[in-house]
C-alpha cells in the first residue's frame, strides 16, 4: 500500500470567501489510469472547485498499479500545486473514501477479449457493489458520486444501491463529455464559439443509444435547428456521430479519450459544486423517479438538469418531446432497463 506522502497544509492566495473554507475531500478511483491521471492534475490546478479551493486528493488504485500510482503523486508533489493540501494513495476503498466530499469512480473493468456485454455488466457490478458499500460506509453522508467508469449508467445505479444510507439523488454518471462533443460538433458546423450554444441536451445512457437532442438549443440565442439549416444532417450523422464519437477517437489515435473525459469530469462536478448558470443546463445522469418524459422509473438516466447551488438538482420539466425524440428516449431507456436487469436482477 502506497503510504500517506504529503501533509503539507500549505498557503495559498489571499483571496476571497474560500480562504476559510476546510479542504474538499476529494476521492479518485482508477487514479493512475489514463483518464485519472489527467484528472487528479486538473483538480489540483482548480478546475474542479475553483481557483481557491484547497484540496485532499484520496487516489484509489488496484494493488497492481500501485507503483504507477506512487509516481504519480511524486508528479504532483513536484507540481508544488498551492490548492493541494494533502494527497492519500490508497488500494483500500475504505480509506480512499474516507470522509470523502466527492468521489469520481474512473477505475473499472475494462471489456476483455471475448467478453460477451453480459460478463462485462456483471464484472463490473462486482467492483461497484464493493465501492457502493465502502462510500456508505466510510464517506460523508452528503458526499457527491460521479461514475466515469462503463458502462458508467448501471455502475452509478449499482453504487448508488449498496449505499442505502446515502440519498440517491447524490449518485450520478458522466454524459458531460457526449455534452460537450455535441457542443463542439456544432461550433465547428456553424462557426459560433461553444459558449454561444446553448442547451443541447443529451438523453439516457452513456453509449450509442444515446440521443444529443437540438430541439431545445440555440446558437447566439436563435433556434440551432434553423441556424443549422440541415435538418437532415442533424437527424442522422450528426447525432451518429455523436454516438460513435468515443470510437473515431479510438480508431484515429489507438487509445481512448483521456483529457477531454477528465475535463468533462470537472465540468459536471464543478456544475454541481457551484450550481448551473441560469438558462444554462447540464446533461448529467441521475436517477430517473419515473415522472419525468416517461422515462422508467429507477435507471440512471441522463437529463437537462438544473443545479442550485449546494448540489440539489432538479430535471427540468416541459420541454416538448416529439415522435422523433420519443423513438429515441424509448430505446435508449429500454437498454439501461436491460442493463439493470443484467447486472443487478431485476
Ligand atoms: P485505464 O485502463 O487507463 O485506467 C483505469 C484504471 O482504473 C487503471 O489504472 C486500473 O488499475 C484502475 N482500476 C480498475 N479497477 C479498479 C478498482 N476496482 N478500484 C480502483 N482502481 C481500479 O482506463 P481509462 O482510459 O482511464 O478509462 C477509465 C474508464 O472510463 C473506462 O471504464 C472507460 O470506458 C470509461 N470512460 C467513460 C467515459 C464517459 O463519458 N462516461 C468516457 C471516457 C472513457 O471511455
Amino acid at each position: 500500500m502506497v503510504a500517506r506522502l504529503q501533509q503539507v497544509g500549505r498557503h495559498f492566495p489571499a483571496t476571497p470567501s474560500n480562504l476559510e473554507l476546510p479542504p474538499v475531500r476529494v476521492a479518485v478511483t482508477g487514479a493512475a489510469g489514463q483518464i485519472g491521471a489527467f484528472l487528479v492534475n486538473f483538480i489540483a490546478q482548480g478546475r474542479m472547485f475553483g481557483p481557491y479551493q484547497k484540496v485532499i486528493l484520496q487516489l484509489i488504485e488496484l494493488p497492481v498499479a500501485e507503483k504507477v500510482l506512487q509516481g504519480l503523486i511524486m508528479e504532483l508533489n513536484d507540481g508544488a500545486y498551492s490548492l493541494v493540501h494533502e494527497i492519500i494513495g490508497t488500494t483500500d476503498s475504505d480509506v480512499g473514501f474516507k470522509d470523502a466530499d466527492v468521489c469520481v469512480l474512473v477505475g473499472a473493468r475494462p471489456r476483455g477479449p471475448g467478453m460477451e456485454r453480459s460478463d462485462l455488466l456483471s464484472a463490473n457490478a462486482k467492483i461497484f457493489e464493493a465501492q457502493g458499500k465502502s462510500i456508505d460506509k466510510v464517506a460523508k453522508k452528503t458526499v457527491k458520486v460521479l461514475v466515469v467508469g462503463n458502462p458508467a449508467n448501471t455502475n452509478a445505479l449499482i453504487a448508488s444501491h449498496f449505499a442505502p444510507s446515502i440519498p440517491k439523488q447524490n449518485f450520478t454518471a458522466l454524459t458531460r463529455l457526449d455534452q460537450n462533443r455535441a457542443i463542439s460538433l456544432i461550433a465547428e458546423k456553424t462557426g459560433a464559439a461553444v459558449d454561444e450554444i446553448r442547451n443541447i441536451h443529451i438523453w439516457g445512457n452513456h453509449s450509442a443509444t444515446q440521443y444529443p437532442d437540438t430541439f431545445h438549443a440555440s446558437v447566439k440565442g436563435k433556434d440551432l435547428r434553423e441556424v443549422v439549416g440541415d435538418t437532415k444532417w442533424l437527424d442522422t450523422d450528426y447525432i451518429s456521430k455523436v454516438q460513435k464519437r468515443g470510437a473515431e477517437i479510438i480508431a484515429v489515435m489507438g487509445k481512448s479519450s483521456a483529457a477531454s473525459a477528465a475535463n468533462a469530469a470537472c465540468d459536471h462536478v464543478h456544475d454541481w459544486w457551484f450550481g448551473t448558470q441560469p438558462g444554462k443546463y447540464a446533461s448529467m445522469a441521475v436517477i430517473s423517479d419515473g415522472n419525468s418524459y416517461g422515462v422508467p422509473e429507477g435507471v440512471m438516466f441522463s437529463f437537462p438538469c438544473e443545479i442550485f447551488p449546494g448540489g440539489e438538482w432538479r430535471v427540468i420539466d416541459g420541454l416538448s418531446i416529439n415522435e422523433f425524440a420519443r423513438e429515441r428516449l424509448t430505446k435508449t431507456g429500454a437498454e439501461l432497463l436491460e442493463e439493470r436487469k443484467m447486472a443487478l436482477g431485476f
